[in-house]
């Protein structure tokens, strides 16, 4: 019986056994009967729901169906004492209009759903009756966990049942649902009997995947099952709606995910697609306030997340009240098949711990989770609203709950008395096990590490930012012009009217000429096959990283994509040493080893040729910057393309979170290799999608621009953490040097560019028309440039190519792991305690205030000491795993080496003795 409730589909069958058995309704005509049934059969709906009972009835126009009526199916298979309640459910309301508590929140929206509700008495009965068998099951499943008669993960549904029955009296036959591990609940909804839920819990044969799935695996028509992955549901739904789309059935798909899911990367990408496809998707975050023992707080840089679906609607919604949760669903459907993806917000509470294994009470107080019982439990609340609107009694409700527990109780003991499948590994599995073994021995020996011990030789005269002209310097005050814009949460923004002295238009002009030419000079020895492999130019974007490199401090630090020739250079490289690098000699700056994509140069963390990949990377080196109390920023650069990644979003999240000192820079050329950007993404403002971070259109083919954006950027990154740089730019060679670059784009376009926005060409003539440079001093730069670019060439290519026996030395992490081990121990030698850095075991207790709240300005750093170089005999041993990290204050642990110098970072030691061979053999024992 209690399966039929949630089975609309069944409602014919039932009313045809009622009317055999002479149930019929007090004062219903048989052709009510009729027409409810056929237009059930008609519209194919699986749903007993309020919204299409109502529809269907309209529609057919045969009145409503009879309060009592479907109470007394209801009862049919119920005890006497439940049949009588029933009677005297005739002197109650059959319908009433109430209006939603908790007002909706809208983002990207005019008009939101329904503030007032009508709720029949059907409905009413049908909601209290799923709620509270979602209810009685995990109360019993909770049970069972107890008596160790379930076992593994279960995760229970208590508290948030609001939520998936209001949504699920939206759905319509051809609707979709996809959650997570929580599911109990919408199994049963979906149409599995509480014993196909428990059975499948206790692992039993009558469960609902014959007892092999478990708590997280439990599937239905249309539903596609709990998932064990956190957040792996979520671009699988936006998968389903895009089939239902692509079927034309006017279908939807529920994609549910928690707060703690909200953060991943998976989920915005799946954003991202679904608006850009407007697939038939309602994203639906059920907001328990906690992520495991994370408080949402703790984990979200922004907690509205029905807003983080950047262009993408969204309503917040309490999911604490059925009726709201109707509304909102309603409404949410209807956008969703006809204009594309929203999202709702369901803001519910657990009752249980995050699963059976969590007490659920360390991280919020027993009175946290008994102030949300008593006030906002979603089944007595709505039990209260429909005694107080009449529409069921008191009575009423005891008989429900009395059936409710006995058939959950059945079902339980059936669920126990049952039969577990025979214990057999399939033959699949084993194979899978297999594999798993064989994988888990690779990844030890893909553990690879950039060597960098080229770079002293590598790094020509140290800062290339430093002047180089002694002669007196003449400057010109400026105003630039709509070449910058700021987006929400900026207050002030970077500042229009810059000085531009004689010198630093000389070296800006001699950098950007210089890369240019170097970019030509790498396509003509490419064309030669000198150079082989990837190579992505960067001819055109020259201003980008010319007008951040000179606003940077020494102390700052860069990483960028794959597209990094002119930041190697700019960071210190010569052109002689990276041209030799991508023609694989052995006097590159990776020894010939690293190529195009592999440069790299002090401050500099290369070049990266997994797309997006350096951008988490960016956010931790923001984070040591932080760590080590050190006044720099983390200039983090990726690519249009790159920008829709999920990476990227899990990047933003905890550099705002953390307030870390990174400049996200996007340097937007137009194009994802031959996709442009309005072909990618949801939103090409690139600049406002960092949530609550800030951002900053920048014109990047302007170097004055960028530099006076990137200086407000430092300024305010250092204060207040992340900021995000649009630099809008433009490529002008194809992607890579196999793309000819005007199959996706006519050459036109890029002749324009070239004519009217080539930021060399921009920023000569503004040194012309301000009288700063004359026209010597420009041929003067292209003399020496195209010199210096053509004798390099020259002396390149009459070099030797790296002999194939150096392929794998300085390669592998073993190589280099004294040295990793010696920083991170260098690393802890220090903390912050108050305003001062102390040694850690120093006896000083260290105040808790002080470790909470760190002074926003971090102490003058110690003038760096430049120690003698390490004899490699006295390099420390790797520290068992035994060995502690030693806190201030900590006096059980002797520190060690506190009293030793700091040691030169870019100093590596080399591997100690025999020790060290034995790992490179074997690398599984690590
Ligand atoms: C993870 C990953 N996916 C795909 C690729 C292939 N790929 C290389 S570059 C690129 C496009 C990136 O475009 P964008 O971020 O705009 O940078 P741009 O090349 O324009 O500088 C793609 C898809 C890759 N290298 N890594
Ligand atoms: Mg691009």
């Amino acid at each position: 019986m209690l399966r039929q409730l949630s089975r609309a589909a069944d409602l014919p069958v039932v009313l045809r056994q009622l009317q055999k058995v002479g149930l019929r309704c007090k004062g219903k005509q048989p052709s009510n009967l009729v027409c409810v049934e056929s237009s059930f059969y008609s519209t194919n709906s699986s749903q007993l729901s309020g919204a299409l009972l109502a529809r269907a009835n309209k529609s057919f126009k045969c009145g409503r169906l009879n309060s009592s009526s479907f109470f007394g199916l209801f009862q049919s298979t119920a005890r006497n004492g439940a049949a009588a309640a029933a009677q005297q459910t005739n002197n109650y309301a059959t319908e009433a209009t109430i209006q939603i508590q908790r007002p909706f929140k809208l983002h990207r929206l005019d008009q939101g759903p329904e503030t007032s509700v009508k709720l029949t008495k059907e409905e009413a009965l049908l909601y209290y009756t799923q709620m509270q068998v979602i209810r009685r099951i995990e109360t019993s499943a909770g049970n069972l966990y107890k008596e160790k008669i379930i076992r593994g993960f279960c995760h229970l549904y208590s508290g948030q049942e609001a939520c998936a029955v209001g949504m699920k009296s939206a759905m319509t036959d051809v609707d979709n649902i996809i959650s997570a591990y929580r599911v109990h609940g919408w199994t049963y909804l979906m149409g599995v009997p509480p014993l196909g839920v428990l059975a499948e819990l206790t692992g039993r044969q009558k469960g609902s995947s014959r007892g092999k799935g478990g708590s997280m695996h439990m599937y239905g028509r249309n539903f596609y099952g709990g998932n064990g992955i956190v957040g792996a549901q979520v671009p699988l739904g936006a998968g389903v709606a895009l089939a239902c789309q692509y079927k034309g059935n006017g279908g939807m798909c529920y994609a549910l995910y928690g707060d703690g899911a909200s953060n991943q990367g998976q989920v915005f990408e799946a954003y991202n697609m679904a608006y850009l496809w407007r697939l038939p998707v309602i994203f639906v975050c059920e907001n328990n306030n906690y992520g495991m023992g994370t408080s949402a707080e703790r984990s979200s840089c922004n907690t509205d997340y029905y807003t983080r679906g950047d262009v993408i609607p969204g309503i917040w919604v309490d999911g604490m009240d059925v009726l709201a949760v109707r509304s909102a669903s309603l409404f949410a459907r209807e956008y969703a098949t006809k204009k594309g993806p929203i999202v709702l917000e369901t803001n519910t509470y657990r009752y249980s711990g995050h699963s059976m294994s969590d007490p659920g009470t360390s991280y919020r107080t027993r009175e946290e989770i008994q102030e949300v019982r008593s006030k906002r439990d979603p089944i007595s609340s709505f039990k209260e609203l429909c005694i107080e609107h009449g529409l069921i009694s008191a009575d009423e409700v005891k008989v429900i709950d009395n059936k409710v527990r006995k058939e959950v109780d059945e079902a339980t003991a059936q669920a126990k008395a049952d039969t577990e499948l025979p214990l057999q590994v399939p033959s699949r599995m084993k194979m899978l096990l297999g594999v798993q073994r064989v994988l888990r021995q690779n990844v030890s020996h893909q553990l690879l590490i950039r060597k960098a011990s080229f770079l002293d030789q590598f790094c020509k005269n140290g800062d290339s930012n430093k002047d180089k002209t002694d002669k007196p310097d003449k400057s010109i005050e400026l105003t630039l012009e709509n070449v910058t814009d700021v987006c929400y949460y900026v207050y002030d923004e970077p500042t229009d009217y810059v000085t531009l002295k004689q010198s630093e238009a000389l070296k800006f002009y001699t950098e950007m000429q210089t890369i240019r030419r170097m970019e030509n000079a790498f396509a003509e020895l490419y064309r030669q096959k000198v150079i082989r492999g990837f190579c992505h130019l960067y001819a055109g974007q020259e201003a980008c990283c010319a007008g951040i490199r000179a606003a940077m401090r020494p102390e700052d630090t860069v990483i960028t994509s794959y597209r990094s020739h002119g930041w190697t250079y700019l960071m210190g490289g010569s052109v002689y040493k990276i041209m030799a690098e991508l023609a694989q000699k052995q006097t590159g700056c990776c020894r010939g080893k690293g190529g195009s994509m592999h440069t790299y140069a002090k401050n500099f963390f290369g070049g990266n040729g997994i797309v997006g990949s350096q951008v988490p990377l960016g956010a931790g080196v923001g984070l040591a910057h932080a760590y080590r109390c050190r006044d720099a920023v983390s200039f983090t650069l990726y690519g249009d393309g790159a920008a829709n990644q999920g990476q990227l979003f899990e990047s933003y999240n905890l550099a705002c979170l953390w307030k870390l000192p990174v400049v996200f820079v996007c340097e937007n050329n137009k194009y994802g290799m031959g996709t442009s950007t309005n072909r990618a993404a949801c939103n090409s403002n690139y600049y406002t999608r960092g949530d609550y971070i800030p951002g900053i259109w920048v014109d990047g083919m302007d170097v004055l621009a960028v530099r006076s954006a990137t200086e407000f950027c430092i300024e305010r990154a250092k204060k207040c953490g992340p900021l995000v740089m649009e630099l809008e730019t433009y490529r002008y060679y194809g992607h890579s040097m196999s793309d000819p670059g005007t199959s996706y784009r006519k050459r036109e376009e890029i002749e324009q560019v070239r004519k009217t926005n080539d930021p060399i060409t921009r920023f000569k003539t503004l040194c012309l028309n301000c009288k700063l440079l004359t026209e010597e001093d420009f041929k003067t730069i292209d003399d020496e440039v195209k010199k210096e670019i053509a004798g390099v060439v020259q002396q390149v290519t009459s070099e030797k190519l790296t002999d194939l026996k150096e392929l794998t030395t300085d390669i592998y992490l073993v190589c280099y792991e004294n040295k990793i081990r010696d920083t991170v121990e260098r690393n802890l030698e220090h903390k912050l305690v108050g305003k001062q850095l102390v040694p850690l075991g120093s006896p000083t207790p260290t105040p808790k205030s002080e470790i909470k709240d760190p002074p926003p300005t971090p102490p003058p750093q110690p003038p760096p000491t430049k120690p003698a170089k390490k004899d490699p005999k006295d390099a420390k041993p790797p520290p068992s795993p035994n060995d502690k990290a030693t806190l201030p204050g900590d006096k059980s642990t002797p520190p060690r080496e506190i009293q030793s110098a700091p040691t030169e970072p870019d100093t590596p030691a080399k591997p100690k003795n025999g020790d060290e061979k034995s790992k490179i053999d074997n690398p599984s024992k690590e």
